[in-house]
C-alpha cells in the first residue's frame, strides 16, 4: 500500500473526526500506550517446555494440527518476535510457568525458582518487552480434577507451594523490569458429575488462596480467573465467577474476565462497570468462544467491541490489563497472533474514537434517537484510515500486507520444523 495514499486518507479521516470533536492525534497516542499482553501459549498449543511433559489436561483443549508449531524455547521466542514485528505498538509477553527455561532438567512444579526464568528476563530486556506470568495447575500427574481445592492435603499443599513460588518469580520479574508483573491464577478444579461437596471444595480453595496470598509481593499483582466449566469437568466449577468476584472484592485482588468463560448470551462487557465499583483492576483474557469456550482467535466481533467500548466509557483504561487467551492449532499460529492482536487493537481504537461526551450528553437530555443514531454512525466512520496511519507510523505492514511476511516466515522457518 502506498504511504502517500494512507496519509491522504488519514488527513481526511482526521478532519471528519474533528467535526465530531475527536482529536485523532490524541487517540493515536492513546493507542500507542495501549499494551496487549501476548500469551506465549498460542505459539505451541499450550505445550510448554517441561522435560517430563505429559498430555494436556485441566479441561482445556487446543484443536487442529497445523504444521510448524514451536518445539522449543528458541523457536517460540523467534515466533513471538516475528508476530510482534507485525503488530503496531509495544506489547508485553505473558508466560506460563511451564514455559521455563529448564535446560533439560526435570523440575517439578513445586521446585520451580526464578533461575529457570532468568533467560526470559534477559530476553525480555533485550527485546524491550515486559513480562507477565501465570501459575500452571494443568497437564501434570497431580492435576487430576482438583488442585488447590483437593481434599487430599498433600496435593493441595503441592499446588500451594507451586503457586507461592510462581508469585516469587512474578515479583522478581516485576523488579527486573521496574514494572509490576501481572500474575494470573486460574485452576481447573471441578467435577465431571454430581457432587455433594461443593461447599467443602470452595472452603479449601478459599483457604489455599489465603495462604498463597499471605506474602506481600510489591512488584507483582495477583489476578484470579473463574469460568463456567471445563471439558470433562462439566457439572461443577469450584472457582466459579461468583466465588472469584466475591474473593477479589473482599481481598482487593484483580478479577480476570476471560471472554470465553461465560454463558453464551451473557455479556462480559457488562461486567466491567459493575465489578470495577468493587475490585481495584481487571485483567482481560480476550478470546472468542464459538459454541463453547473454544478459544478461537479474537476478531472484531460485537462482544469484543462492546468490551473495549465499556472500558473507555467507564474511564477505566488504566485499570485494565489486556491479556489475550486463545489457542488455535488449526491455522498458522503467527497469523493467529497477528490477527487476534490487531483485531483487539482495532476494537480499542474504535472505542477511543467514539464521541462519548456528546452521546452521554444527549442520553442525559433524553434524546434517545440521537444516541442510537450516533452510535450507528460510528460504525461507518473512517477509523480504518486512522489504524492504517498508526501502522505506518509504527513501521509495520498496513492492512493485509502482513500476510506476505507470515508466508515468507512459513516458507523459510515454520514449514521446516
Ligand atoms: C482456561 C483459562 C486459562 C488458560 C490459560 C492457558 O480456561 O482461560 O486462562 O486458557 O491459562
Ligand atoms: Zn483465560
Amino acid at each position: 500500500m502506498k504511504a502517500e495514499n494512507i496519509n491522504k486518507a488519514y488527513e481526511l479521516a482526521k478532519e471528519r473526526y474533528a467535526e465530531i470533536g475527536i482529536d485523532t492525534e490524541k487517540v493515536i497516542n492513546q493507542l500507542q500506550n495501549f499494551h496487549l499482553s501476548l500469551h506465549c501459549w498460542q505459539a505451541d498449543d499450550v505445550a510448554g517446555f517441561e522435560v517430563q511433559a505429559g498430555d494436556m489436561s485441566g479441561g482445556i483443549q487446543s484443536t487442529g494440527n497445523y504444521p510448524g508449531k514451536a518445539r522449543n524455547i528458541d523457536e517460540l521466542r523467534a515466533d513471538v518476535l516475528k508476530a510482534k514485528s507485525l503488530i503496531p505498538g509495544n506489547h508485553r509477553l505473558n508466560l506460563h510457568e511451564l514455559y521455563g527455561d529448564f535446560q533439560g532438567k526435570v523440575v517439578d512444579r513445586d521446585e520451580v525458582t526464578i533461575e529457570y526464568f532468568q533467560s526470559w528476563i534477559d530476553w525480555a530486556k533485550e527485546n524491550n518487552t515486559m513480562l507477565d506470568f501465570n501459575s500452571s495447575s494443568f497437564s501434570h500427574p497431580k492435576s487430576g480434577n482438583l488442585s488447590l481445592s483437593n481434599p487430599d492435603k498433600g496435593i493441595r499443599d503441592f499446588w500451594i507451594e507451586h503457586t507461592k513460588r510462581c508469585r516469587d518469580i512474578a515479583n522478581a520479574m516485576g523488579e527486573a523490569q521496574g514494572d509490576p508483573c501481572i500474575m494470573n491464577l486460574w485452576v481447573h478444579d471441578g467435577c465431571k458429575d454430581q457432587s455433594v461437596n461443593h461447599a467443602m471444595y470452595r472452603r479449601f480453595l478459599k483457604e489455599s488462596l489465603d495462604e498463597i496470598f499471605a506474602k506481600k509481593q510489591p512488584m507483582m499483582k495477583d489476578c484470579i480467573e473463574g469460568k463456567v466449566f471445563g471439558i470433562g469437568l462439566e457439572s461443577f466449577t469450584v472457582g466459579s465467577h461468583d466465588f472469584y468476584t466475591a474473593y477479589a472484592a473482599q481481598n482487593g485482588k484483580i478479577l480476570t474476565i476471560d471472554t470465553g468463560h461465560y454463558h453464551p448470551t451473557e455479556s462480559p462487557a457488562d461486567k466491567v462497570s459493575a465489578v470495577l465499583q468493587f475490585v481495584p483492576e481487571l485483567m482481560l483474557h480476550v478470546s472468542r468462544p464459538v459454541r463453547w469456550d473454544s478459544d478461537h482467535v479474537t476478531i472484531m466481533d460485537d462482544p469484543t467491541q462492546e468490551l473495549f467500548s465499556e472500558i473507555v466509557r467507564a474511564d477505566a483504561l488504566d485499570r485494565v490489563h489486556y491479556g489475550l487467551d486463545f489457542f488455535d492449532g488449526s491455522i498458522n499460529r503467527i497469523g493467529a497472533y497477528v490477527i487476534g492482536s490487531r483485531s483487539a487493537q482495532k476494537c480499542m481504537l474504535r472505542a477511543l474514537l467514539e464521541p462519548k461526551e456528546e452521546i452521554s450528553r444527549l442520553e442525559i437530555a433524553g434524546q434517545g434517537y440521537k444516541v442510537l443514531g450516533l452510535l450507528e454512525e460510528q460504525k461507518a466512520m473512517p477509523w480504518q484510515a486512522v489504524y492504517d496511519e498508526f501502522c505506518l507510523r509504527n513501521d509495520v505492514p498496513v492492512g493485509q500486507d502482513y500476510m506476505k511476511e507470515i508466508d515468507a516466515y512459513e516458507a523459510t522457518v515454520t514449514s521446516k520444523r
